[in-house]
């Protein structure tokens, strides 16, 4: 059992009096058998890695193929995040806002005191100290794990700076995000372990923005108990940075270098299932010589501002934590590569030589694969052998494109704003919003055709305001105005564009080749804020011609090409700016008043002809 006194003498380091006291509250109520402090050690991961691999969780892949790597197999009730059980509750309802499940701060915590009496019992409680964006940075923001997961553990180190040097930082009285996590599956005397312990039947993933407090129920899987991200860096933190004037974001962030060698950074915003990862790492097609993309995040930004009203941003993250189905050497080389040791995977299929493989890695199925559910995988039953949210979780630094300044305390400074989304028509290739406001309306409207039956029908457009549909810690109409007034502070706010690479024509082609080639469209965009590149005035914003986008090594992609991904057809677009009036009633207590201004401006614009605004083909 638990022992007090031995807890209390045995925290290296910690001078912390209120974390003290928090754990200690924590492990008498949770009634762990071990207390133990992660000190974030080589030493620490290799000895958990190994618990994990002696209790069957962990399989250890070839050494050779796959050095210091792992796969695991969850249980399938514990495949994702589990949108209808996260909760922000905030004071008020209405404060969290429609888009948010949320009940009543008090009666939430009497439920999950139900649920968390003795919920450790069998197992061990680890404290995990973790900062999120490099540490010492200003930017920071630290936070404490308990969990009872060694799984939870691992992943931490990979995904975060996490250990004893958190501790050193945070002092004897540094703020800190509380965050308890338990799997849910507390172990009777004698009872054997699941090799994925967690709730079937019960989860809870609850945030208290005001307290800064996360916790978390029955879950061990991903962004459900991975705290710092999702939970932390985008939920709690939009709250903190609404309070403290700044962004946290739901965005990839990367860098384009010049031939010259000047770099301009930009994030973007993509719902999922739009290939954020791969562009976070686009690799340019070999003729456009000299120009280069390098990483400094693939999937969450926090934005200040900064000297002479530019805005910085950090990634929060150390790792990255991926889809793996669909990555493969073509569609993403520099992931490849940063998965290729010192990783974990989650829920892919292993291969009879001690490697993993997933559908799309590469076009033969290999023979004797087991599957995610630790099944021999038979290819003509029609199911996948890894599963479609399998994931691998790797360091950030292995990616070999990762920017020389990912860890700069001071953040990158940002130009650009990119808004993406999976459309097969109306919306075109690139656009820039005509100011702010206007790219403010264009990242709220934002949409994506659902391309797994998780979101209902397929095909349809669900729309996900910056890609933040999940992961905002107050309300949406809050959100917008909040965005809508950091620019009003902003000097020379960055310029702000919407992307759609998978346009199809009538036959379900896609108009565009993507992937690298989408590097064309990133000069545009970086001409553009340099005040160097061409456009013309569109009913939604300035456009490029066929003229304005370099081509060289894609000349085969011809202007008669190039009209039907660039089209704003005016029947498509009355019917788009109907929909965003259904999004808006939904928001309508707190939505903008300038929104309904910009949605009957963009539909005055709608009867302005393609020769006026210089885009008929014969023009490109
Ligand atoms: O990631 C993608 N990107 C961004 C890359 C930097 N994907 C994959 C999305 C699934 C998660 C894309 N798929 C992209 C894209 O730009 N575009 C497409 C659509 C597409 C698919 C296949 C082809 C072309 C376009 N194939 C051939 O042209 C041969
Ligand atoms: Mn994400």
């Amino acid at each position: 059992m638990f022992n007090q006194t031995e807890f209390l003498t045995e925290v290296p380091g910690s001078t912390h009096q209120k974390l003290k006291a928090w754990v200690d509250n924590i492990a008498r109520f949770c009634e762990p058998d071990l207390v133990q402090w992660c000190d974030g050690s080589e030493e620490e991961y290799n000895r958990t890695t190994q618990l994990l691999v002696d209790k069957g969780t962990f399989i250890r892949l070839d050494p050779e193929k796959r050095p210091n790597s792992f796969a695991c197999f969850s249980d399938p009730s514990d495949v994702a995040r589990v949108e209808d059980r996260t909760f922000i509750c905030s004071r008020t309802r209405s404060d969290a806002g429609p888009s948010n499940n949320w009940v009543e701060p008090r009666e939430m915590k009497n439920t999950l005191e139900g649920l968390l009496k003795g919920c450790m019992r069998g197992r061990t409680l680890y404290v995990i100290p973790f900062c999120m964006g490099p540490l010492g940075s200003p930017l920071s923001k630290i936070g404490v794990q308990i969990t009872d997961s060694e799984y939870v553990v691992v992943n931490m180190k990979i995904m975060t700076r996490m250990g004893s040097k958190v501790l050193d930082v945070l002092g004897e009285d540094g703020e800190f995000v509380k965050c308890l996590h338990t799997v849910g599956a507390p172990l009777e005397s004698g009872q054997a372990d699941a090799k994925w312990p967690c709730n079937p039947t019960t989860k809870y993933i609850v945030h208290f923005p005001e307290e800064r407090y996360i916790v978390s129920y029955g879950s061990g899987y991903g962004g459900n108990a991975l705290l710092g991200k999702k939970c932390f860096a985008l939920r709690i933190a939009t709250s903190i940075a609404k309070e403290e004037g700044w962004l946290a974001e739901h965005m990839l962030i990367l860098g384009v270098e010049s031939p010259e060698g000047e770099k301009t950074y930009v994030a973007a915003a993509f719902p999922s299932a739009c290939g954020k990862t791969n562009f976070a790492m686009l690799i340019p097609p070999d003729s456009m010589a000299g120009w280069k993309v390098t990483t400094v995040g693939d999937d969450i930004a926090w934005i200040h501002p900064g000297e002479k009203g530019k805005l910085y941003a950090i990634n929060p993250e150390a790792g990255f934590f991926g889809v793996a189905p669909g990555t493969n050497t073509k569609t993403n080389p520099n992931a490849m590569a940063s998965i290729s040791r010192n990783t974990i995977f989650t829920n892919v299929a292993l291969t009879s030589d001690g490697d993993v493989w997933w559908e799309g890695m590469t076009k033969e199925v290999p023979a004797g694969l087991t599957n995610w559910q630790g099944q021999p995988h038979d290819p003509a039953s029609g199911k996948p052998a890894a599963h479609a949210n399998s994931r691998f979780t790797a360091p950030a630094s292995q990616c070999p494109c990762i920017d020389s300044e990912w860890e700069n305390p001071n953040g990158v400074p940002i130009s650009a704003f990119i808004f993406g989304g999976r459309r097969s028509t109306a919306v075109p290739l690139v656009y820039q919003s005509f100011n702010w406001s206007f790219g403010v309306y264009l990242a709220a409207t934002m949409g994506s055709e659902t391309t797994a039956a998780a979101f209902g029908e397929i095909g349809k457009v669900r729309r996900d305001p910056y890609a933040m549909l999940p992961f905002l810690g107050y309300h949406m109409g809050d959100y917008f105005n909040h965005w809508l007034q950091f620019g009003r502070n902003l000097p020379n706010a960055p310029r702000i564009f919407g992307v759609n690479w998978f346009r199809k024509d009538d036959q379900g082609n896609f108009l565009w080749p993507g992937f690298g080639e989408n590097m064309r469209v990133l000069k545009w965009i970086v001409l553009r804020v340099k005040g160097q590149g061409s456009a013309v005035e569109s009913p939604i914003g300035w456009m490029p011609r066929y003229r304005d986008m370099d081509w060289t090594g894609l000349e085969d992609f011809t202007r008669e090409d190039f009209a039907p991904i660039m089209a704003v057809d005016r029947e498509a677009w009355k019917k788009e700016l109907l929909a965003h009036e259904e999004l808006f009633a939904q928001l309508y207590d707190k939505l903008p008043k300038e929104f309904y201004f910009m949605r009957e401006l963009l539909l005055s614009s709608l009867w302005r002809s393609p020769e006026q605004w210089g885009l008929a083909p014969e023009q490109a």
